[in-house]
């Protein structure tokens, strides 16, 4: 009898956006761009399958809808992706949800949020964050899947 090996396939992404991001594309293009937050999920799929991954894609204009979406990812993600949006400049409580996790979790944001507002200057979720990128518009999102996809396979 030939020897099976167990291939057990990976928990997908969790992406995460916090509030206001559904409307990404059709306001402010100067600073976070024209691709819409559908768009922007069409693009972490096909980055994400480039490396045999697949992904969860979600959005909330609610804290504590948030804080149960990281709950979840506690056995169903192999890493988080989160774009907090206003959240991460004003959230503990989605602090304290990442820092439960276990795999590893990259924080987001399209904008710099160091060149805007000083009130944008300070997240709390990034604490708790494996890494960060910002700056890079929808872009960044992908950049954080090859970074997550390099620290699976690193962790295998
Ligand atoms: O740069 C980012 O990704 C932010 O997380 C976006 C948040 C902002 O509060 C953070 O400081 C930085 C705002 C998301 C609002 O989304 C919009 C979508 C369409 C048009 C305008 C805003």
């Amino acid at each position: 009898m030939t020897k099976k090996s167990k291939q057990s396939k990976a928990l997908p992404i969790h992406i995460l956006n916090g509030p206001n991001l559904n409307l990404l594309g059709t306001r402010e293009p100067e600073v976070y761009g024209h691709t819409t937050l559908a768009q922007v999920e069409k693009m972490c799929a096909a980055q994400a399958a480039t490396w045999g991954l697949s992904i969860v894609f979600r959005q909330s204009n609610h804290e504590g809808e948030i804080v149960d979406f990281i709950q979840e990812a506690r056995t169903g993600a192999s890493a988080v992706l989160i774009n907090p949006a206003g959240y991460g400049h004003t959230s503990i409580a989605i602090l304290d949800a990442i820092q439960m996790l276990k795999i590893p979790v990259i924080e987001v944001h399209l904008s710099n949020i160091h060149r805007r507002e000083p009130y944008r200057h300070h997240s709390y979720v990034s604490k708790g964050a494996t890494g960060i990128v910002m700056g890079l518009g929808a872009q960044g999102y992908l950049r954080a899947i090859d970074a997550v996809a390099d620290i699976l396979k690193g962790s295998k």
